[in-house]
């Protein structure tokens, strides 16, 4: 019986040992197991107690429970020591030293011309106007034909074409979004007024002011009583907002088929303020569109009423507009997407 009481307490002292030397949760889950456990020492003891006699087991008994309790506090408080532990560990290793210089990171932006279209946008858009897109692999029924130029006619050579089929064409211009707008329009709902931005092609050579692929902005309004002193006065507000409100307009006879009469409309020029320097060759002024009355033809094949109707059009090449806007020599550097050129136009904060 001795002997039992001594072995209880020797496998105390070494249990006890071994948690006080555990290192971590899993060495300490071991140390229970191995001595609590059902095949644990103190399992293995307590079974030889049905050698003992009557009186000496319950003291027996008593002391592996004792000694079991003790063993399992301690092991609790070992747990609790080693997860803070853990925590700690963890805290420390994760901690964010904020006083660190952060790294850079380079933030995109819109490419120049988007700035330049969507700021055009903007600004039509204030005047009641609708955004409105085409397609740019166009059918040569809006693009020509229902611009007022048939098969044949002599004008076409105006705009060099990419044919993909006889019928089918990389739109020259964004004027056949006029005739796809028209011939949807209902007139009980409103008058039409819109603008629409977009890709054209031409099969123009590449030089410092021409590009085969460059870009557009339609504008069109239908309604009755419209008269050329509301393109006129339309295309002002554009020109004071875009080039500065001491700008000034003109407007010069031209041809158009698809409009009667027509104009090229100049902006006096935002470097010399029309005395005459390089940029406006001298002259004074600088062309940035084409507009003019819109032709009967133009709204009788979209279904739309001559002699109730009538409206103006105008079309702007905004890779012009951001040359001139910006002193950008060669149209050339738009689409080379050389980031050095690109980062110069940072958005507006
Ligand atoms: C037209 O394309 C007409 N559709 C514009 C119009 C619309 C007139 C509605 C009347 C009513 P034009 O071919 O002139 O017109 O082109 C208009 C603008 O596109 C020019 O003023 C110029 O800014 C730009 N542009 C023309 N060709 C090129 C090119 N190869 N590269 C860059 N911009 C060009």
């Amino acid at each position: 019986m001795m002997d039992l009481k001594a072995k209880i307490e020797s496998l105390k002292e070494e249990a006890l040992a071994k948690v006080a030397a555990s290192e971590n949760l899993d060495v300490l889950n071991q140390v229970r197991v191995a001595y609590l456990g059902k095949k644990g020492p103190l399992t293995e003891v307590l079974r030889g107690m049905k050698d003992l006699s009557a009186e000496e087991r319950p003291k027996v008994g008593a002391l592996a429970n004792v000694v079991r309790d003790e063993i399992t506090t301690m092991l609790e408080e070992k747990k609790t020591t080693l997860e803070m532990k853990k925590i700690n560990e963890a805290l420390a290793n994760e901690a964010i030293d904020v006083t660190l210089p952060g790294s850079y990171v380079s933030v995109g932006q819109p490419h120049v011309l988007t700035q330049i279209i969507e700021e055009i946008e903007d600004l039509f858009i204030g005047m009641g106007y609708e955004v409105i897109e085409g397609p740019e692999v166009e059918e040569d029924r809006y693009n020509f034909e229902m611009m007022n130029l048939p098969k044949d006619h002599p004008a076409r050579d105006m705009q060099d074409t990419f044919y993909i089929t006889e019928e089918i064409l990389l739109r020259t211009h964004t004027s056949p979004v006029q005739a796809r707008t028209m011939e949807k329009h209902d007139f009980t709902k409103g008058p039409l007024k819109m603008i629409s931005p977009g890709r054209v092609y031409r099969r123009d050579s590449d030089d410092a002011t021409h590009s085969h692929q460059f870009h557009q902005i339609e504008g069109l309004v239908i309604d009755k009583n419209i008269t050329m002193s509301d393109l006129k006065g339309t295309l002002e507000v554009f020109a004071k907002q875009l080039f500065g409100a001491d700008r000034e307009i003109r407007l010069r006879p031209s041809y158009f088929p698809f409009t009667e009469p027509s104009v090229e409309v100049d902006v006096s020029c935002f470097k010399c303020g029309g005395a005459g320097c390089n940029v406006c060759k001298h002259t004074g002024w600088i062309e940035i569109l084409g507009a003019g009355v819109v032709h009967p033809n133009v709204l009788e094949m979209a279904g739309i009423d001559s002699s109730v109707y009538g409206g103006f059009a105008f079309g702007m090449g905004p890779d012009r507009v951001a040359m001139l806007k910006y002193g950008i020599d060669d149209i050339r550097h738009f689409y080379q997407n050389d980031v050095r050129f690109l980062n110069q136009f940072k958005v507006k904060e």
